[in-house]
């Protein structure tokens, strides 16, 4: 636990530079068939600076109408791609008891993106961790409380670290400050891929 908050787990270096490139295979493929695309806030439609794709059953989107889970790509109308065994058998490493992944919604950050401090909580499944990789450049990573106000700490995701965010971390507000341009080589145009493997619904 980090944080002094039970339930957040930060697994450095879980996925080694094989790891990573192989995950990177499937994110591509999965971008071949669901292209990225660019989700805009509900009711002000300000633009995201973050582009986002998903896999597995259900993924999530975000249009002037709301934040929501659906089974199909918001623009093409298909249902998003599989999710790749390597992310249900990280699932199973790491997510303890919790009924298997639903969502993977797959977030890139080009090198000036960020992601404002924010609870996920359009889920149905608060009991399920979430689970995060990162791929590609560091990112500064900022948690908080379950209260917008309470103190902050950050720290630094690095392409191959995991993170469980269970329990009492769950509700924490977290966000994105910045991308460090140039920290990593598994991108060859730079920036950043964070996964997060999520429970959507009861089972
Ligand atoms: C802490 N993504 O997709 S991942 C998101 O790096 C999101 O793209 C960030 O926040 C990213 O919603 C952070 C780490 C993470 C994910 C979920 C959390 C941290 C969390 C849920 C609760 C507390
Ligand atoms: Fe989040």
């Amino acid at each position: 636990p980090i944080n002094g908050m039970s339930g957040l787990y930060y697994l450095p270096g879980y996925f080694d530079r094989e790891g990573q490139e192989q995950l990177l295979a499937h994110i591509r493929a999965i971008v071949a068939e669901a292209p990225l695309f660019q989700p805009v806030m509900p009711k002000t439609g300000k633009p995201f600076s973050v582009r986002m794709s998903n896999c597995g059953p259900l993924g999530w989107v975000s249009d002037i109408r709301g934040y929501r889970y659906q089974p199909a790509h918001p623009e093409t109308g298909r249902p998003w791609p599989a999710m790749p065994d390597a992310l249900t058998h990280l699932w199973k490493d790491v997510a303890g008891t919790a009924p298997p992944p639903e969502a993977c919604l797959i977030n890139f950050y080009d090198p000036s993106a960020r992601m404002g401090l924010h609870q996920d909580r359009d889920e149905q499944m608060f009991e399920a961790p979430v689970v995060s990789v990162s791929l590609g450049d560091t990112a500064t990573f900022r948690v908080g409380g379950v209260n917008r106000k309470d103190p902050t700490k950050s720290f630094r995701l690095q392409s191959g670290d995991v993170v469980v965010l269970g329990g009492e971390a769950r509700l924490a507000f977290h966000g994105i400050d910045r991308v460090l341009n140039g920290t990593s080589t598994l991108l060859k145009n730079g920036g950043r891929i964070n996964l997060t493997l999520r429970r959507v619904t009861p089972p």
